[in-house]
């Protein structure tokens, strides 16, 4: 990192939104995204990568905007052809999305790290910016439920998020390592922006590897900005089980449980306009508090927020 850059930790689709936004408002090698690998499994065969995937169609303008997944102009004949023969149809895979996991299979079967996987099939679509997975290793993220420990993709597509959660079980419950070129990321940014992604099971993926919170509280303590974007708008998620968690873990939803979750990281909380009452109370906590329209439906909305966060914070 030549220390100018930009440190970005995302999840999938909200976190997505923004990256697009920094990515216009940055050179690419001034933007350095942070994806969660948590979400990621095996499926007939092939790793699914969806967080990765929807940050490499996103910044290549391949991606299903109003969908938040997948690619634009995807076809099915693959999931048809799947349903003739009684195979799984639970997890939708279009046809050109397919050969993402063919391609990236067949490389990891070769011996190659998934980070050196990435930047090839990031690359190959024209990403500018560099995205980085969390970790090599495998580091799924089990749901706690009433039902029992699900894993990530049983719980959030199969089961459409309805289980009553209990807890989370992080990088499958073992010690997993961040990657070199992550700590690297992280040595001398200009700004860390944690994205406005479930904190739960995208966020605390990412912050949980070891020695990156220490990272963090070293930059904020030397100065450096480290800014979070709240994903609850009006004690609500835009999109997604994030609410609904908080309320299940026995919190109310609110941009306060955004300030008390990353009060040890941030120097910084970007709130929605409709939460400006709530400014003061965390502000108080010792956060700095950045008020403003948070909700990006456009892109001229994505690369208003990316400007506010580049330039007020
Ligand atoms: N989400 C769904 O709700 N249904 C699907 O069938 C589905 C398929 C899928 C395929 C590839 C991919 O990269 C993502 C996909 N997603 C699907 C979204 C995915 O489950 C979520 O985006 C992340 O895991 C959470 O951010």
């Amino acid at each position: 990192m030549t220390g100018r850059a930009i440190a970005y930790l995302s999840g999938g689709v909200g976190g997505a939104k923004l990256a697009l936004g920094l990515s216009r408002m940055l050179p690419a090698e001034d933007l350095c995204i942070i994806a969660n690998t948590g979400d990621d499994f095996d499926h007939l065969g092939l790793r699914i990568c969806p967080d990765i995937d929807t940050l490499v169609y996103t910044l290549s303008g391949k991606a299903n905007l109003e969908q938040g997944w997948g690619r634009a102009g995807e076809t099915d004949s693959f999931m048809t052809a799947m349903r003739e023969l009684g195979g799984p149809d639970w997890f939708f895979l279009g046809d050109h999305d397919l050969a993402m996991h063919v391609e990236r299979t067949r490389r990891l079967n070769a011996g190659v790290r998934l980070t050196d996987v990435t930047d090839h099939l990031a690359t190959a679509l024209g990403v500018g910016p560099r995205i980085l997975p969390m970790t090599d290793e495998a580091a799924p993220t089990i749901i706690e439920t009433t039902e029992g420990a699900l894993a990530f993709q049983d719980y959030f597509v199969r089961l459409r998020a309805a289980p009553t959660v209990t807890g989370f079980i992080l990088h499958g419950g073992a010690p997993v390592a961040p990657t070199a070129e992550v700590m690297a990321a992280l040595d001398a940014p200009e700004m860390v922006i944690i994205g406005p992604s479930n904190p739960f099971i995208s966020i605390d993926p990412i912050l949980d590897l070891p020695g990156i919170r220490d990272r963090l509280r070293v930059l904020k303590q030397a100065g450096t900005p480290v800014v979070a974007v709240s994903p609850i708008v009006g004690g609500d998620a835009i999109k997604g089980p994030t609410a609904k968690m908080f309320r299940e873990l026995g919190e109310t939803p609110s941009v306060g449980a955004i300030a008390a979750r990353y009060r040890d990281v941030v120097s910084h909380l970007v709130i929605d306009d409709v939460d400006s009452g709530d400014a003061a109370r965390i502000a108080g906590s010792g956060i700095r508090v950045a008020v403003t329209a948070t909700v990006m439906r456009s892109i001229e909305d994505r690369i208003a927020l990316a400007r506010t966060i580049l330039g007020g914070a």
